[in-house]
């Protein structure tokens, strides 16, 4: 048996195992690593599944072209040659920006790179993105203001050096299971726990304080916390004068919100939120946990102020054990990030609008770069539904399961001239394709991923692809010198080079220096050993900066018609739209169609049974899904996991986006329920 040491390509925590092969060039299973940092020898039920998908017989092994009407395989050099036709063509006649790039937080550093740079050196465009928009584009935003840096500022180890962590907006067990287990650990040596959520989740029940606020309302909550622990002097005065700025502003912003005030807001009681105050700011040392339960609302940008407020307030920054602690979801989110898939920024956050930076990267690619930041993805399909885009590459996603209003998607996808799909199975987004490629998944190639804790670290080739399917690196390249730019490159290493001399915050990364535990970014050249906790003396941007917000209310609550509140995100089991996880044979075992979480006491109240089929509907569509009553939602509310794209959540979510990160309102639309 062979042994290849790899990274998870499920979530950002960021776990090693190392694959088992045999002779002929199959996977047969894994083991966890035992010496690995993160990984400690244990793995969640994905990690130990991750081998299940890889050969299943679903798996693209040929490109395809569509014709008379159907998907008809074809060789590379006809395919090549037809999407960099079409991508040139359309670049010339209806203008670069007439195109868009979807790039993928399940590729690696080097396959974003390059794709970023196809968009941006090859078409013209800086109109590329990728999941994180649907993510943690909040968090970018809202921490590059306040702090200057959008990632998480601690490291998970600093679970086992805190006195209390504060769980906001996520279900860690479930979605980042060996993190969630370092908060139980770290609850069982002594640390507190406080979880707000208004679901009954897995780490509710062991919580010191179990806030079940109103979704939508956590401005009121941590404004509240704040204002209580003002009044009560509980603030960190010396770190408040010496480490931020515009705290008076903070301090004005405050003052409408008593306990009585939020309370009334959020459904909890004063009581509550002076206990969470005063429990929080008691804390020597404390970490903010937080993920979609914060990001996704049209609000989501001041959610992160209001939770980097709470940090810098008590001085929860900068020290082991304390910090704000984004959990990045996809195995790859966070680098997608650093490499600049996005629309207004290169690799290492560089800005495309600083004129000097643009000339740093047209003098080493050699071709004159477009100046205008490009479009974000959720914009580009509501361009592409009004008509107003021509063409899209679409590199490992899967938007039509996983975009908010699913309608408005479908219609997008239809007005285009021409849609491009690179993916390892034919998802319901490449059915839709006029070209669809095969790409290599992360068992098949090399690459790095950098995980939640910006930890950059080796993927490795264990087996070969099925058919002819390539590494996205390789096809991307093949693009590069259709365009006349460098795409003669040797491995995934050479390409670590180019990003290295172009990055600051990734200069000391290199292939060599990754062997071991990989290096926590930044890391700006070769004697660096890396960082594992971010704003230690100062905030990257200087001073951290107080970011006051006020309360808003989500864009759809519930109403006479629409009287239930619908909440969506994921279960244990399943990676979002299914495509790997329901071809992995023990996970589709353990969750085979979709659910609706109903309150007992609602499913009363509409007449419904257990297991009963039920017809959930909002302003933008129907569902069909089966009824699961259970006290885990409160009543009012109601929860469906978006995995299952024959009962999709996305065709009710609302498409309402936050006006400054272009984030989808996933947390929270009205809805109502019948028998079907
Ligand atoms: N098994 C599995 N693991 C995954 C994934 C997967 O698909 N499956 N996806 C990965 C990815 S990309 C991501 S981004 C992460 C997501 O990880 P999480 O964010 O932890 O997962 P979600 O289920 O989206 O939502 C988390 C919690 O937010 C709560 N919530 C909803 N609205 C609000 C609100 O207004 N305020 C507060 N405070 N809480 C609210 C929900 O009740 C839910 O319990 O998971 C990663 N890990
Ligand atoms: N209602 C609702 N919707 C949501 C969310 C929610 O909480 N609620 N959460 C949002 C969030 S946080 C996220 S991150 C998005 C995720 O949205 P997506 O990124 O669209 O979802 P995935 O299913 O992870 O899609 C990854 C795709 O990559 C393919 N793939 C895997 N490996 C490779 C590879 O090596 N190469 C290539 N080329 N392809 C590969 C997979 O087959 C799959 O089709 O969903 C968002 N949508
Ligand atoms: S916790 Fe995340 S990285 Fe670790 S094994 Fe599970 S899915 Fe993979
Ligand atoms: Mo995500």
């Amino acid at each position: 048996m062979n042994t290849t040491l790899t990274t998870c390509p499920y979530c950002g925590t960021g776990c090693n195992f190392y694959l088992l092969h045999d002779d002929i060039g199959q996977l047969t299973g894994l083991e966890p690593a035992a010496n690995h940092p993160v990984t400690r020898g244990q793995l969640c039920v994905k990690g130990w599944n991750a081998h299940a998908f890889v050969g299943h017989p679903d798996r693209l092994q040929t490109p395809l072209i569509r014709k008379n009407g159907q998907l008809q395989p074809t060789d590379w050099q006809t395919a090549l040659d037809l999407l960099h036709d079409k991508l040139r063509t359309i670049a010339t006649r209806q203008g670069p920006d007439s195109l868009m790039f979807l790039s993928s937080a399940k590729v690696s550093n080097e396959e974003n790179y390059l794709l970023m740079k196809l968009a941006r050196a090859g078409y013209g465009t800086n109109n590329i993105d990728h999941c994180a928009r649907l993510c943690h584009s909040s968090t970018v935003t809202g921490l590059v203001e306040t702090l200057g840096s959008g990632a998480m500022t601690n490291s998970l180890s600093c679970f086992a050096e805190t006195d209390l962590i504060f769980v906001i907006g996520s279900n860690t067990t479930e979605q980042h299971p060996l993190i969630g287990s370092r908060i139980l650990q770290a609850v069982q040596q002594g640390a507190q726990l406080i979880v707000a959520d208004s679901r009954r989740i897995r780490l509710s029940q062991h919580a010191d304080l179990h806030l079940r606020h109103q979704n939508g309302s956590d401005i009121a909550l941590l404004n509240g916390m704040m204002r209580h622990i003002s009044q009560e002097g509980l603030e960190d005065r010396t770190f408040i004068t010496q480490r931020t700025e515009n705290f008076s502003a903070l301090q004005q912003a405050l003052e409408p919100f008593t306990p009585e005030y939020v309370a009334t807001i959020t459904g909890l009681s004063s009581q509550q939120i002076m206990d969470a105050a005063r429990l929080f700011a008691e804390a020597d040392r404390a970490m903010i946990v937080y993920a979609m339960g914060i990001t996704q609302h049209s609000h989501g940008v001041d959610n992160v102020r209001a939770v980097s407020n709470l940090a810098l307030l008590t001085g929860n920054l900068g020290r082991p054990g304390t910090g704000i602690n984004p959990l990045r979801g996809q195995n790859n989110v966070q680098g997608a990030c650093d490499m600049g898939a996005l629309p207004d920024v290169y690799t290492g956050y560089q800005r495309v609008a600083d004129p000097q930076i643009r000339e740093k990267f047209s003098a080493a690619w050699g071709v004159p770069l477009p100046e205008t930041p490009g479009q974000m993805s959720t914009h580009a399909i509501e361009a592409a539904a009004a008509g107003k885009l021509c063409g899209m590459l679409v590199l490992g996603e899967n938007p039509v399961v996983s975009d908010a209003n699913q309608t408005l998607v479908y219609q997008a996808f239809e007005k285009l001239d021409f849609l491009a799909v690179i993916d390892i199975f034919m998802t319901e987004t490449a059915q839709l394709a006029d070209l669809v490629l095969p790409a290599a998944c992360y068992a098949e190639r090399d690459g790095t991923f950098t995980s939640t804790e910006r930890r950059v670290q080796r993927g490795r080739k264990a087996v070969e692809p099925p058919g002819q399917a390539r590494a996205d690196w390789q096809i991307i390249a093949e693009l590069l010198r259709r365009c006349g730019l460098k795409g003669d490159y040797t491995d995934p290493a050479e390409i670590m080079n180019e990003i290295a001399s172009l990055t600051p915050s990734y200069g000391g990364i290199e292939y060599s220096r990754l062997e071991g535990e990989g290096l926590q970014w930044p890391c700006s050249d070769n004697t660096d050993p890396g960082t594992p906790i971010l704003h230690t003396r100062t905030c990257t941007r200087g001073k951290g900066h107080f970011s006051p917000v006020t309360y808003r209310p989500p864009q759809e609550m519930p109403d006479l018609e629409f009287p239930l509140l619908l909440n969506t995100g994921r279960t244990a089991f399943h990676w979002h739209t299914g495509s790997m996880t329901r071809r992995s044979h023990l996970l589709d075992r353990e969750e085979r169609q979709a659910f609706v979480e109903i309150n007992p006491t609602d499913a009363e109240k509409y007449q419904l049974a257990e297991r009963q089929q039920l017809k959930v509907t909002s302003r933008r569509g129907s569902v069909s899904v089966r009824a699961r009553l259970t006290e885990r939602v409160p009543p009012g509310q109601v929860f469906i996991p978006f995995h299952f794209a024959e009962s999709a959540a996305n065709v009710l979510t609302n498409n309402a986006l936050d006006p400054e990160s272009g984030i989808p309102e996933f947390k929270v639309c009205a809805v109502r329920i019948e028998a079907c």
